[in-house]
């Protein structure tokens, strides 16, 4: 499923077409954060704690920067050597792409093939930032944004995003030195997402501590997760989440491979460089240039100005 060759798509698409009834009975996880927080070892901790529940686990990783720097998840494997021995947990490395649309897209057939093998919960790890985050969030129940302990500036930076996705928000490395400071960033978070106008009845984020290192903290996440799942099941939240997920990869698959197709279009390939530097010199309207070549495209090109 995850080979770029077009001999193996038509295969790879039957089997989705056949597993797809047997797919969509996991506990889809998100998992996000900064380089250097934590995420590979928490998701050790965290998967070791699933399996002392009786639970199977698989994580897969939306990576789009592996393809280049060499594939930092591949070196995660080995960091989760604990989980990865363990036969109820999968560990599979990102998929390497040249696009983001391509490995997110690899990476939701890779959970679907997940599910219809029966594990019982799918954990996605993204690097939080830019549009990998939103991707991930866009196929999951769950999502789960790690924090460093350290307030002040970092909380501007970050907090309009994560208050966007998130259902919760773990505070990693509440150890040691940095416990003190974990606890002040737990409260600076808490109070931001105060502010937040809710529904009755809807989710609210919580922020919680954790030490991937020590285990501390795990165990309730866990159960905090649980807890949401029962109440999205309940109120037909978790049913809705799915079929909006479902609506908008549809739309983003299309987007993706309209563009891919747009891009590889002969007349659109001979010009698309001399509109670039037209329109980077100032000489061609963008508006313009973009009508240019959507009409080598198709003919059908409009935009409106
Ligand atoms: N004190 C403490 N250190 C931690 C904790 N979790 C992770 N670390 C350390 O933080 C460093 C980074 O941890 P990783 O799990 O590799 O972080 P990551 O988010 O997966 O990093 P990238 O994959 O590079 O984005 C390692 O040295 C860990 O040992 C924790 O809970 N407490
Ligand atoms: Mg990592």
């Amino acid at each position: 499923v995850e080979s770029q060759r077009p001999e193996d798509q038509d295969r790879a698409e039957d089997l989705l077409d056949a597993i797809l009834p047997k797919s969509g009975g996991a506990h889809r996880i998100g998992i996000s954060g900064a380089p250097g927080v934590g995420k590979s070892t928490f998701i050790e901790s965290f998967g070791l704690h699933l399996l002392t529940e009786g639970k199977s686990v698989a994580v897969l990783a939306v990576d789009p920067s592996s393809g280049v720097s060499g594939g930092s998840i591949l070196g995660d494997k080995a960091r989760m050597h604990r989980l990865a021995q363990r036969p109820g947990a999968f560990i599979r490395p990102s998929p390497s792409a040249q696009t983001l649309g391509g490995v997110a897209r690899r990476t939701r057939e890779a959970m679907l093939l997940c599910e219809a093998a029966g594990y019982d919960v799918v954990v996605i790890e993204t690097v939080g930032v830019g549009q990998s985050e939103a991707r991930v969030a866009g196929m999951v129940d769950f999502f789960l944004v790690l924090l460093h302990p350290g307030g002040g500036d970092e909380l501007q930076g970050v907090k309009r995003g994560i208050l966007e996705f998130a259902d919760v928000i773990a505070v990693n490395k509440a150890d040691g030195d940095t416990l003190a400071q974990a606890r002040i960033t737990q409260a600076e978070y808490s109070s931001a997402l105060r502010h937040l106008a809710r529904g009755a009845g809807v989710w609210v984020p919580r922020v919680v501590l954790t030490s991937a290192r020590s285990g501390e903290g795990i165990a309730e996440l866990w159960a905090l997760i649980v807890e949401h799942r029962s109440q999205a099941l309940a109120s037909g939240a978790h049913a809705e989440r799915r079929r909006a997920q479902n609506r908008h990869w549809l739309w983003s698959l299309l987007e993706d491979s309209l563009l891919e197709t747009f891009r590889a279009h002969p007349s659109v390939r001979d010009r698309m460089e001399e509109v670039e530097r037209l329109v980077e010199a100032g000489q061609l309207a963008p508006g313009r240039g973009a009508r240019d070549l959507l009409g080598r495209f198709g003919g059908a090109g409009r935009l409106r100005e």
